[in-house]
């Protein structure tokens, strides 16, 4: 994935200030200081676009960058911040949940968490509010540098049961500080970013004519 433009263009709390268009988008979410603008930074070759541990828990909007003027990458407010109050927490709650809820654009939520530890009460109760919005089949292991190489597959494995991500899903091993999983994880969300080409007016009638085409094989290669 080559990244030629990375930009913010909205920080959004109500869906009034979401990004207008029909661009896809990727969003991503976990608890604070997992690692989450790192990864922004690191995925986009970007030094500091997304702010790293400025003020663990004062983040609270949804930030959208465009990329390559093609797609969002959608930072989300973290949760689990240990000196967060109630109200804050509800209205961190309302928030998601409209976005997750109303936002036609969005593709796919990512979750983060810690490669060295057990994802949290608060990481498994995400994951399944992902999963029952019909997401959750990237979840991106943050920090691989801090454990070693033999250990890897341990790791993974307790995110994968503790979670009970389902088979299809995919842990995304990824290490901002050594810049390791970047194109891997590439690999992985660049599918989910792509949209059927709009047809363009006069293409119809090809379009159809190709796909009788089509039709006509698959017929002939069956009877074969
Ligand atoms: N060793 C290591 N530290 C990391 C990595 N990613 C983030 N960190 C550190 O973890 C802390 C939180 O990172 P940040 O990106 O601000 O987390 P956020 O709160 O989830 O956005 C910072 O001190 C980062 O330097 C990583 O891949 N490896
Ligand atoms: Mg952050």
């Amino acid at each position: 994935m080559k990244v030629n433009t990375a930009e913010i263009v909205m920080s959004a709390v109500k869906p009034e200030q979401y990004p207008q268009g029909d661009l896809p988008e990727i969003a991503m979410v976990g608890r604070s200081n997992v690692g989450k603008s790192s990864a922004i930074n690191t995925l986009l070759g970007r030094r500091k676009l997304a702010r790293v541990s400025g003020n663990p828990g004062k983040t609270r909007t949804i930030n959208f960058y465009l990329i390559n003027n093609a797609f969002y990458l959608v930072d989300l407010p973290g949760y689990g911040y240990a000196k967060t109050s109630k109200p804050e927490r509800a209205s961190w709650g309302k928030m998601i949940e409209i976005y997750l809820s109303s936002r036609e654009n969005l593709q796919e939520v990512v979750q983060l968490v810690d490669v060295r530890h057990k994802p949290s009460k608060e990481d498994q109760l995400m994951y399944n509010w992902l999963k029952h919005f019909g997401f959750g089949s990237l979840v991106l292991a943050t920090k691989l540098d801090k454990i070693k190489r033999s250990q890897y597959q341990k790791h993974f494995k307790i995110i994968r049961e503790t979670l009970e991500m389902p088979p299809e899903s995919r842990i995304m091993p990824l290490s901002s500080l050594k810049k390791l999983g970047i194109e891997n994880a590439w690999e992985n969300m660049e599918p989910l970013l792509q949209r059927p080409e709009p047809i363009e007016e006069g293409n119809e009638e090809i379009i159809k004519e190709t796909n009788e085409e089509i039709i006509e094989e698959a017929k002939e290669d069956t009877i074969k």
